[in-house]
């Protein structure tokens, strides 16, 4: 069986663009339902816990997306070369869907109707542009973009968005395989017990680490990082990480590059999905992942795609 992603997504997208406030409110305030009923759920390809993700290893095909920040153009792109996938292929958003593009409400919206779709085969990772109430990135123009589109009535959009940015997952696993997240891993927690758990409540630190920490090739462990949140941490870190959940590599975003970069021997693999200003990156990268031909780290950096 196989699923026309691309031509479904383009009726999603044209439907994100002339869509109305109330219709807009009435599929968000559904969508903030089904996310928070979404937790402890089994589906085919995956599990839910809290906001850690267990990807079945019978996964065919792993896509892998990562910022966009409202590049609609460039998810366009990805997907026009996706075009079909199957029942047991899943495409891993890494986050960052919004700020810093005009276009930031029908990116995410897009991908909130594919999402509501093609529940088992889509997975939206926070990113920390879709931040805890308390630790908002800058720049956080989403609220002006909703405004030019809802005017008087994008405040009650906005509150929804943020609502359901608290109940997106953060990370997702695969034994043996592949962690993935946005910013990078925690320092000195490598529990997926703890990971899983970690929210505005309970084990925040690990949280503001997942959203925003980031790979150096010039640390050993680590320092914090000059963005003002989250750490840098070095190739100790991550050979810790890896062994310890036996991950062939961590796959993250949060950096602009030129598609993708390794750091850490490629134990770290940041994938970044949005092209030209304001980074000027000409190209941009996804992950296309044959999980049973996924042994080594050469076997990932096959899987890298760059597009122009
Ligand atoms: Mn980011």
């Amino acid at each position: 069986m196989h699923i026309s992603i691309l031509e479904e997504y383009l009726k999603l997208q044209e439907k994100s663009f002339k869509i109305s406030f109330e219709e807009a409110y009435k599929i968000l305030n559904s969508f903030l339902e089904v996310l928070i009923n979404d937790r402890g759920k089994v589906s085919n390809n995956f599990r839910r816990s809290k906001g850690l993700i267990y990807l079945n290893e019978n996964i065919e095909t792993l896509y892998v997306i990562g910022d966009l920040h409202g590049d609609i153009e460039s998810l366009n792109l990805i997907l026009t070369k996706i075009k079909n996938i199957g029942k047991d292929d899943v495409i891993v958003f890494l986050g960052d869907y919004v700020d810093r593009g005009y276009l930031s409400f029908e990116t995410v919206f897009s991908i909130i109707l594919l999402k509501i779709r093609f529940p088992e085969n889509i997975i939206m990772l926070r990113g920390n542009h879709e931040p805890p109430i308390n630790l908002k990135p800058y720049p956080h123009d989403f609220p002006y973009f909703l405004r030019l589109k809802f005017h008087d009535k994008w405040k009650d959009i906005y509150e929804i968005f943020m609502s359901i940015f608290q109940e997106l997952p953060h990370a997702a696993y695969m034994r043996s395989k592949l962690f993935l997240v946005h910013g990078g891993i925690p320092v000195k927690e490598h529990s997926l017990e703890i990971i899983d758990k970690a929210s505005l409540e309970n084990y925040f630190s690990i949280l503001e680490e997942l959203l925003w920490n980031d790979p150096s090739d010039y640390v050993d462990y680590w320092v914090p990082s000059p963005r003002g949140a989250g750490m840098l941490f070095g190739i100790r870190v991550s050979r810790e990480f890896t062994r310890k959940n036996k991950v062939i590599a961590v796959i993250r975003s949060h950096e602009p590059c030129n598609g993708y970069k390794l750091n850490h021997g490629g134990l770290v693999i940041t994938i970044f999905s949005r092209k030209g200003p304001p980074y000027f990156n000409e190209k941009l990268g996804y992950g296309k992942f044959k999980i049973d031909k996924l042994n080594t780290i050469a076997d990932v950096v096959r899987g890298l795609e760059l597009l122009e």
